[in-house]
């Protein structure tokens, strides 16, 4: 079997057979148990990782915390230098890591270059960053007084990041966490832990050829035991996680529990909504791109189509013809559309979920199932399929990390589309197919999409990092990546400054003495 020149690749990141999973820079460490990397691609043991035990993660804290007393101080465009150079180097390494997690992670080798370009994106967006921490400057009501409000650096920001965008979703965090003056503690998905060691690896060079302190980024990996390291302590004053929703309610609640604070960017049940004046060659691209890119593993994938009864068959029809072309195999293959899902539990529940929404009166479309023979040994291969249902199904109301697909039809007009695509618990990511100012306005009015994300005329997946992600209800309300999402890691100062010899209190209040 070709190889793809992984092992090159592996190696010129520096992943081993045996990595130690818990660094601060250059300083790395490993005497926990081994958890071991599986590709679903084609089943074979990629590398190991140690897990950090209890002692390790008390060195890593004290470390980190170390380390904030000087980058704190750094000039934050100086900061923003190192995250330039981070950048860069991720330019230079953006084949192999690329490479790594199409391996590690199965996405398409395509998917796996486009989740660095968004790393390297993230680094732009934050080399900018630097030198636009701004505060505002406020009129005072006393004479003689100046107000004004600054943004600090807030200390050690825990991350916890799910397997599916195993290295974007941290520079997401760290880039601006850096540039805020922040280090940075990073728990990768224990199904993806190779791809923090090379991330780690290059991160350390740059800080090495800068002789900037260990302890700016740092990694730690195991299980949730590691995770719950993190949220149960103080010193940590910031955790953002992204992953399930499950995940999502223990992270938020041991965070709050200690009132630190959290962003969480959890599960999706994303929608297009498409009405009887959308473009069906656009409709088509939109929703397949979303339903069977990743596998159906990204927290925007495209999981129901909300289609109009006057247009319901024609779309039926060409979304299930498009399935026909997706050609499913090794990710690292450029001619394959899709690859494996994570692992056997993934592909256990994705069998769940159709065998579920046929017991509730769904109706297969496009069939499902699982691949087998030359190629398909890691038994991780799964067809995507659409299944016609509703949207009140048990099973339609969940995420499934999967390539299914809901088709759902709607009458009369888009409210009553925008009442399906809203009744759901989670609120990430949602789209209108529409050629009718009116319908794609009230979909972005108050009145409208109730998610983090609403888009007109392309689908439910794919958000460029210069907007801020992450979604309402119980996707969490967390806002990672652009906009102003940076201020979640700085706290803000208001400061109040007396120019003259007098002392006159707000809210003219007399105290004379
Ligand atoms: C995720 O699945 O957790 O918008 C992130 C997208 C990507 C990021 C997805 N830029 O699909």
């Amino acid at each position: 079997q070709k190889d793809f020149g992984i092992k090159e690749a592996l190696e010129r990141l520096g992943v081993k057979a045996q990595n130690n999973g818990t660094s601060t820079g250059s300083n790395s460490e490993g005497n926990g148990a081994l958890i071991e990397s599986y590709s679903p691609v084609d089943g074979e043991l990629i590398g190991a990782v140690t897990t950090t035990t209890p002692e390790e993660y008390e060195r890593v804290i004290e470390t980190a915390q170390a380390a904030f007393k000087t980058w704190r101080d750094v000039p934050a465009p100086v900061r923003g230098e190192m995250v330039r150079q981070f950048g860069n180097l991720l330019r230079e390494r953006k084949e192999d890591l690329g490479k790594l997690v199409s391996y590690e992670m199965g996405k398409s080798y395509q998917e796996g270059l486009g989740e660095v370009q968004e790393m390297i994106d993230i680094c732009d967006f934050a080399v900018g960053l630097s030198r636009q921490l701004h505060g505002l400057t406020i009129k005072s009501e006393r004479p003689g007084h100046h107000m004004q409000e600054q943004w600090h650096p807030l200390g050690v920001v825990g991350i916890i990041s799910a397997f599916n965008f195993p290295v974007a979703v941290w520079s997401w965090n760290t880039a601006l966490a850096w540039a805020c003056g922040d280090v940075c503690v990073w728990k990768a998905s224990e199904k993806t832990p190779l791809t923090s060691i090379a991330c780690q690896n290059l991160i350390a060079q740059v800080l090495k050829d800068n002789n900037l302190p260990e302890g700016i980024s740092c990694i730690v990996n195991g299980d949730y035991k590691v995770g719950e390291m993190m949220t149960k302590d103080e010193r940590v004053p910031l955790v953002s996680a992204t992953g399930s929703i499950r995940m999502g309610k223990i992270v938020g609640q041991a965070v709050a529990a200690r009132l630190g604070k959290s962003i969480l960017e959890l599960g999706g049940n994303n929608a297009i909504i498409v009405t009887p004046d959308a473009d069906l060659k656009m409709t088509v691209i939109g929703a397949v791109f979303g339903a069977v890119g990743t596998a159906g593993q990204r927290c925007t994938s495209t999981r129901r189509l909300i289609i109009h009864e006057d247009i319901y068959d024609e779309v039926k029809k060409v979304v299930a013809d498009a399935y026909t072309q997706l050609r499913i195999g090794n990710p690292l293959d450029e001619k394959n559309h899709v690859g494996p899902v994570i692992d056997k539990d993934s592909v256990q529940n994705y069998l769940n979920a159709i065998k579920k929404a046929e017991s509730e009166g769904g109706k297969i479309l496009v069939e499902g199932g699982v691949l087998e023979g030359a190629g398909y040994e890691s038994g991780c291969y799964v067809k995507p399929c659409i299944i016609e249902a509703e949207n009140e199904f048990e099973i339609v109301q969940e995420e499934t990390f999967a390539p299914i697909l809901y088709l759902i039809k709607y009458s009369g007009d888009v409210h009553n589309a925008l009442a399906k695509q809203n009744g759901v618990k989670q609120g990430l990511s949602s789209a209108i197919m529409t050629n009718n100012m009116r319908e794609a306005h009230l979909f972005l009015s108050a009145i409208g999409s109730d998610c983090g994300i609403a888009n007109v005329n392309i689908g439910t997946s794919g958000a460029e990092i210069g907007g801020a992600f992450g979604g309402e209800k119980e996707t969490g309300g967390g806002r990672e990546s652009g906009s102003d999402a940076w201020k979640a890691y700085m706290r803000r100062q208001t400061n109040t400054i007396n120019y003259t010899t007098d002392i006159p209190l707000a809210q003219g209040i007399k105290f004379d003495i």
